[in-house]
């Protein structure tokens, strides 16, 4: 019966769609958890997990993936004032939804880094890398 489900959750093509399969297996991610981040651009599945694909042989959660379902698989201010992976930078703010509310800050559409691995939240857009890489030019190359 898993299998069938399996199969009809692929023939619906969507970004979730990777993620929703795993709604056969209640245990595992679903859209559901997906829906409850503000914001999933662009880490989407490796925001919970260490694979971009999990699937129910292989699903590996990130330290911020455990942190959620320590939490009740909630998105919530608890969880955004944590710092999941250690990197110095909130899940809040990694999230773009730095109190936690469910509603993202200001105008954010992607997630200024990811709150399950150590990276360079802050400067995780495009934008902001090109700035900086601006910035460092002008002082370094002339
Ligand atoms: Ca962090
Ligand atoms: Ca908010
Ligand atoms: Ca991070």
């Amino acid at each position: 019966m898993k299998l069938e489900l399996f199969t009809g959750s692929l023939s619906t093509a969507s970004v979730l769609a990777v993620c929703a399969f795993l709604s056969a297996v209640p245990a595992l991610a679903t859209d559901v958890d997906m829906a409850r981040l503000p914001v999933t651009e662009p880490n989407l599945c490796l925001a919970c997990h260490t694979t971009a694909n999990p699937t129910s042989a292989g699903f590996e959660l990130n330290p911020f993936g455990e942190d959620y379902l320590a939490n009740g698989r909630l998105w919530d201010a608890n969880l955004a004032s944590q710092d999941s992976d250690g990197d110095g930078c909130l899940n809040g703010v990694e999230v773009g939804d730095s109190d936690g509310d469910g509603e993202p800050d200001g105008n954010v559409d992607r997630q200024a880094g990811n709150p399950g691995v150590p990276d360079e939240c802050g400067s995780g857009s495009l934008v902001d890398e090109k700035t900086w890489g601006a910035l460092k030019a002008m002082f370094d190359g002339s």
